[in-house]
């Protein structure tokens, strides 16, 4: 059989069509695809919710394929350890309550095991605001980052969900548009964004789950997200907290939907 560049034209469009148009609607949209977010979106998709993702950059994982300084192996404590088993990821113990992972091996089993649990993943695509109804987040406002790049005027498409979560790490790019949008609305200590603090690994891995909640109605923070907006330090690369804040977050909106 001779290959035909337009049957293989033809195949992409068709089935990416076939992705886009079945995550107009949505249970849970979740921004950002780091640790925090897949993890989340891999409990809430095995649930059998309708859950979507969309990052930024072509690939996935955020900053866990760098490990710490990009030594490309990542620490995870005793706490965390059944998320990584729940995966399947090779895991080595360091010395007690210290486990080691492979970042590079890790953030590829992570991702493979949400989309193959039916998490829908949209690379190069970012969120560049919300949906917004009267007191409550409805949906996320998508563009490619291409456009986002290059600066060209090009308007934004939509798709709706029920509850998104801010995975977007350090940078905690939705909660930020909320805020901009309707200042002073958040629920946080202050109302606004509280901001990341200095590194305390210890403080940080505890705080991170408590920082892991709704942040103003409809919106959910996880990850380093999650302790940008409510003030708690940062960790280092140690990723239990990540993981934790993502199945955290994946139950509290369980019981919700
Ligand atoms: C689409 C976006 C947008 C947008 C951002 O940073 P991440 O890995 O996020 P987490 O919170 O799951 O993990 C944090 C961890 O990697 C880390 O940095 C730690 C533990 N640091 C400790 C320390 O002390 O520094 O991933 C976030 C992802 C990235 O891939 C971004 O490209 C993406 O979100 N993203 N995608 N639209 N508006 N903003
Ligand atoms: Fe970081």
């Amino acid at each position: 059989m001779e290959l035909n560049e337009i049957v293989i034209t033809r195949a992409i469009i068709d089935r990416y069509y076939e992705k886009l148009i079945s995550s107009l609607e949505n249970d849970v949209a979740i921004v950002g695809g780091g640790p925090s977010g897949l993890v989340a979106g891999y409990y809430l998709a095995k649930a059998g919710k309708k859950v979507v993702m969309y990052e930024r950059k072509l690939s996935i994982g955020g900053g866990m394929w760098g490990g710490g300084m990009m030594f490309n192996e990542i620490v995870v404590q005793e706490a965390a350890i059944h998320i990584l088993e729940e995966f399947g990821v090779c895991i080595k113990k360091y010395q007690d309550g210290y486990y080691t992972a492979d970042s590079v091996e890790a953030i590829s089993t992570l991702t493979s095991k949400s989309v193959q649990a039916g998490l829908g993943i949209f690379n190069c695509m970012s969120v560049e605001d919300v949906i917004m109804r009267t007191d409550r987040v409805t949906g996320l406002v998508l563009n490619w980052s291409a456009v986002e790049m290059s600066g060209l005027h090009i308007d934004p498409l939509a798709v709706r969900a029920d509850f998104i979560i801010d995975a977007t790490g350090h940078a905690t790019e939705v909660v930020k548009v909320v805020h901009k949008k309707v200042p002073g609305q958040l629920q946080t200590s202050t109302g606004k964004i509280e901001g990341e603090k200095s590194m305390w690994s210890d403080k940080a891995e505890t705080l991170t789950l408590e920082n892991t909640r709704e942040v103003f109605p409809g919106l959910y923070v996880a990850g380093m997200a999650a302790n940008a907006t409510f003030g708690g330090p940062r960790m280092g690369p140690i990723f239990g907290g990540m993981l934790l804040s993502g199945e955290k977050v994946a139950k509290d909106l369980l019981e919700r939907i």
